[in-house]
């Protein structure tokens, strides 16, 4: 009985290795053409895409960040599961295990083709898994049948032979898989392009508050702190001197722009705070920069958009994936643009290298759009942007918000004169006008602000504070330039953004 649980483990074993050989071997394909089409990461995407929005925002609220490494791993968990059961199929027959095989392989290879944007060529990552997956598995069973056989007669060589054989999957497989991922990364790798001046810059940047109040979030935010989010697991590979951006849809001229127009055209330098609509009550899904760029109105009106009938602009990213914008609010006369550069450096991958949009006073899903390659002028009804059909709204701007940065939720604060700080944000709505704090409930205190960096961008505050041993609640809310007071009302990000006040929770001793 042990010794048929230890053949059957050893089965599964088997089936584990050879699909881990087979997914490495894709990966490093991947790699080296189409890194979103490595097996495990279209999978990975695909699910991401289908998953419905409420399990979505349930998976960011418990993951935040790691979300995404917590999907691959499921995805990748899923599929060895199925790969044990391959191998043990195979110890029957070996062609049972190989069709489990081959129905696993077939589940990315669609996927990576039916990806917006696909090439026919991205099958390939799949097609190397499934050759080098059955591969391993027909050697490994191989040696593995006869050690069984040569069990009880007890000869050394061919026990020898099955340690050998998956001694040398195991290891090609980490290779491999290593070299996949080290290609990729270094594909992606940021490249930074000389931007000119601005023709219009932004005024000198005031210096915040970032010394006076440890702990406090910088006035700017550096670009390697920058919150992400996108739908992607893996950086598009943008080659800027191929990149173009075309204005279509309903123009009176369809035009193109390669990078070098876009640098020939009159560029301005802006200070804004992008905010992300999944961004919670005291949220870490914001973030401020210097960007550089061509006004929207500037490229619209080279295409002639006076007679339009459109009310979206709808971007399409590198791997056509499509953000709506709403036409009207874009061109109200807020600085929306191209942006090109960040915090005085070309845009990184993470950020939309080599172009994105940016539009001050839009939550990023309806404004934001990364590695950008057209923006169509037509109608929601016509056209459905991603989120869209999601349904998250379309018209959405950004909530006024305040966040307590220090101190930090439940730590605790040494008794006597300390600081009570953060960021307020309310672009576009005339900026912050004033921040108020209030501890254990009472009354609203008038907390001061940093300097300011234009309406579109966020404030610093802080409150002195003389605080007593115990148990303290800190509450804080903001004020916007036209006068609204930040809503206690909770709403959850779904469907156009959260609001409410934070209240946290610190211990004096
Ligand atoms: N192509 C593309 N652009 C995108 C997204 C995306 O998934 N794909 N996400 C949007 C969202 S939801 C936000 S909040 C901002 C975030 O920009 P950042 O990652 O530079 O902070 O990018 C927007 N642009
Ligand atoms: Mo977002």
């Amino acid at each position: 009985m042990r010794n048929r649980l230890v053949h059957a483990s050893a089965h599964a074993g088997v089936g584990i290795l050879a699909t881990l050989v087979g997914i490495a071997a894709g990966h490093l394909v991947a790699g080296l053409t189409e890194p979103a089409a490595s097996p495990v990461l279209v999978v990975g995407s695909t699910v991401i895409d289908l998953t419905p929005t409420p399990l979505k925002e349930w998976a960011i609220a418990q993951f935040g960040t790691h979300d995404k490494a917590v999907l691959v791993g499921s995805v990748l968990l899923g599929v060895l599961v199925l790969a044990a059961v391959a191998g043990l199929l195979a110890r029957r027959r070996f062609a049972y295990g190989a069709a489990l095989l081959l129905v696993l392989v077939a589940v990315p290879a669609v996927a990576a083709l039916d990806r917006p944007g696909a090439a026919t060529s991205d099958v390939l990552p799949s097609l190397v898994a499934a050759v080098a997956g059955l591969a391993a598995l027909a050697w490994l069973t191989r040696s593995h049948t006869a050690a069984d056989r040569g069990a009880d007669g007890a000869t050394g060589p061919s026990r020898r032979g099955v340690l050998v054989a998956a001694t040398t999957l195991g290891v090609a497989a980490a290779a491999m898989g290593g070299a996949g991922r080290w290609i990729a990364s270094y594909r992606s790798r940021t490249t930074v392009v000389d931007l000119p001046a601005a023709t219009d810059p932004a005024p000198a940047f005031p210096a915040g508050l970032d010394d006076r109040v440890p702990g406090i979030s910088g006035f700017r935010t550096a670009t390697d702190d920058f919150y992400r989010v996108d739908t992607r697991l893996t950086l598009p590979i943008v080659d800027v001197d191929g990149w173009t951006l075309t204005i279509d849809g309903d123009v009176d001229r369809e035009v193109t722009f390669t990078f070098d127009d876009l640098l020939a055209m009159p560029l301005v330098e802006r200070d804004i705070t992008l905010t992300c609509v999944s961004n919670e009550v005291g949220g870490t899904y914001v973030g401020s920069a210097r960007w550089l760029g061509v006004r929207l109105t500037d490229l619209l009106d080279s295409a002639g958009i006076d007679g339009t009938r459109a009310d979206q602009l709808l971007s399409t990213d590198v791997d056509g994936m499509t953000i709506s914008t709403p036409l009207a609010l874009a061109t109200d006369g807020r600085d929306a643009m191209i942006a090109v550069g960040m915090n005085g450096r070309s845009l990184t991958r993470e950020h939309g290298f080599p172009a994105r949009m940016v539009v001050p006073g839009l939550y990023g899903f309806v404004s934001a759009c990364k590695w950008i390659t057209r923006i169509t002028l037509t109608t929601y009804a016509e056209q459905e942007a991603y989120w869209t059909r999601r349904d998250w709204a379309t018209d959405a701007p950004i909530k006024i918000s305040s966040r307590i940065d220090t101190p930090r939720p439940l730590s605790t604060v040494d008794a006597g004169r300390t600081v009570i700080g953060g960021v307020a944000w309310a672009q576009h709505q005339g900026g912050i006008e004033r921040v108020e704090v209030r501890v254990d409930g009472g009354p609203w205190q008038q907390a001061r602000l940093g300097p300011t960096a234009g309406s579109d961008y966020w404030r610093q505050w802080y409150l002195p504070w003389t605080a007593e041993p115990g148990r303290h609640s800190l509450a804080v809310r903001a004020l916007d330039g036209e006068g609204e007071v930040q809503t206690a009302a909770r709403t959850a990000p779904f469907p156009a953004g959260s609001s409410g006040i934070q209240e946290i929770v610190v211990n004096v001793a």
